[in-house]
């Protein structure tokens, strides 16, 4: 496998983001097939355990209270719900299930004992469980960890400089020492970003440099497109143009050569040969579903239609092993 580097410099990303673009698809994708699996693409299935009303102001979400959205507030979901949703997923073929909390961040209550009691239910079922509930603390993170959660979702969004524009009730910093504690509690880390947020390259370079300089790589990268939701602020973004989304992951291909690279948000508005053109860059994982957490997705039986003419095969469930903290009860020497 490629060498993995923690020293990049924006110089250098800069320069492979605005290589021509077919030299860095075709960069990318070799990178990528030194990978023995590069044909098998990874599947997670999103679902929203606790909807809006969200005291965040983050410019891009529909899920923040201030936006007059057309979203229906939800309390948090019951565990049984959550069982039956991650056993449809399941069935769907996703080896991943992701809960998401319009949450700014955990608080020690009875909500947390109950996602605490989601997570312990979904890792029975042989999945891999995430969770991305916003700020945590070491002792939360330790806590998911304890309880057999396999990584935890927290986006950087987008670079440094430009996060006040996106977001001013909390800081990079916030976010950068939540992954920190997420690290020390020996979970896997998803971290990404958006791109349509209008952004200009810089950020979006900055950005893929703070991930691919972290200690270690996050092990999952999500790129998402925005997705436009009347009532944000940014409802009225144009759609960012597919080779800028295509660029974007071939650059973070080429930096973080081992990560999971995951075409998140915005599937739905793109074509398969769109689709087909962020695979060759070295995407390797999907969210799978009819919905997002609030908005549409591309239905299973579609995705499995577009891997089939793609000659792309599922991943199976911890295909890196199993960590200490996720063995099943009657696995678990107590
Ligand atoms: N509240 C938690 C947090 O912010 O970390 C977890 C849920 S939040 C909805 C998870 C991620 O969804 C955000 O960090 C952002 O990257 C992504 N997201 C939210 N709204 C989006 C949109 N309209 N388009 C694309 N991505 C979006
Ligand atoms: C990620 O990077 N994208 C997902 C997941 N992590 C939590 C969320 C996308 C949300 C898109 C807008 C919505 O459906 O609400
Ligand atoms: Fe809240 Fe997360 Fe949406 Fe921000 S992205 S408003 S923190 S749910």
């Amino acid at each position: 496998m490629h060498l993995l580097r923690h020293d990049w410099t924006t110089e250098e990303i800069t320069e492979i983001y605005n290589r021509p673009f077919l030299d860095l698809v075709y960069q990318a994708a070799t990178v990528h097939r030194e990978n023995k699996d590069y044909a098998e693409v990874q599947i997670s299935s999103l679902i929203s355990i606790k909807t809006g009303g969200c005291a965040e102001d983050c410019a891009y979400c529909p899920q923040a209270a201030r936006y007059h959205t057309d979203l229906e507030v939800q309390a948090l979901m019951k565990v049984d719900q959550v069982v039956d949703a991650a056993m449809k997923a399941k069935a769907g073929g996703a080896s991943r299930l992701c809960m998401g909390a319009a949450w700014r961040e955990v608080r020690d209550n009875r909500d947390f004992d109950r996602v605490i009691d989601m997570v312990k239910a979904v890792n029975e079922l042989d999945m891999e469980v995430c969770c991305t509930l916003g700020m945590l603390s070491e002792h939360q993170a330790q806590r998911l960890a304890d309880a057999g959660l396999y990584a935890y979702n927290h986006n950087l969004d987008t670079s440094e400089e430009d996060y006040k524009r996106i977001i001013s009730t909390r800081t990079y910093d916030d976010r950068l020492n939540t992954i920190k504690n997420v690290r020390k509690a020996k979970l896997t880390v998803c971290s990404g970003g958006i791109v349509g947020l209008g952004e200009t390259v810089a950020d979006r370079v900055s950005m893929l440099c703070t991930l691919a300089n972290m200690p270690k790589h996050p092990e999952s990268v999500p790129i998402n497109a925005l997705v436009p939701v009347k009532g944000t602020p940014l409802e009225n973004q144009p759609r960012i143009p597919i080779w800028d989304m295509v660029r974007m992951i071939a650059t973070a291909r080429i930096v973080m050569p081992g990560s999971v690279v995951r075409l998140s948000a915005g599937r739905n508005e793109m074509s398969t040969l769109e689709q087909a053109f962020c695979f060759m860059a070295g995407a390797n994982s999907i969210f799978a579903g009819d919905k997002l957490l609030t908005t549409p997705n591309p239905a299973f039986v579609d995705d499995m239609a577009m891997f089939e003419l793609l000659g792309l095969k599922t991943r199976e469930a911890f295909k890196n092993g199993r960590p200490e903290n996720t063995l099943k009860k009657e696995e678990a020497v107590l």
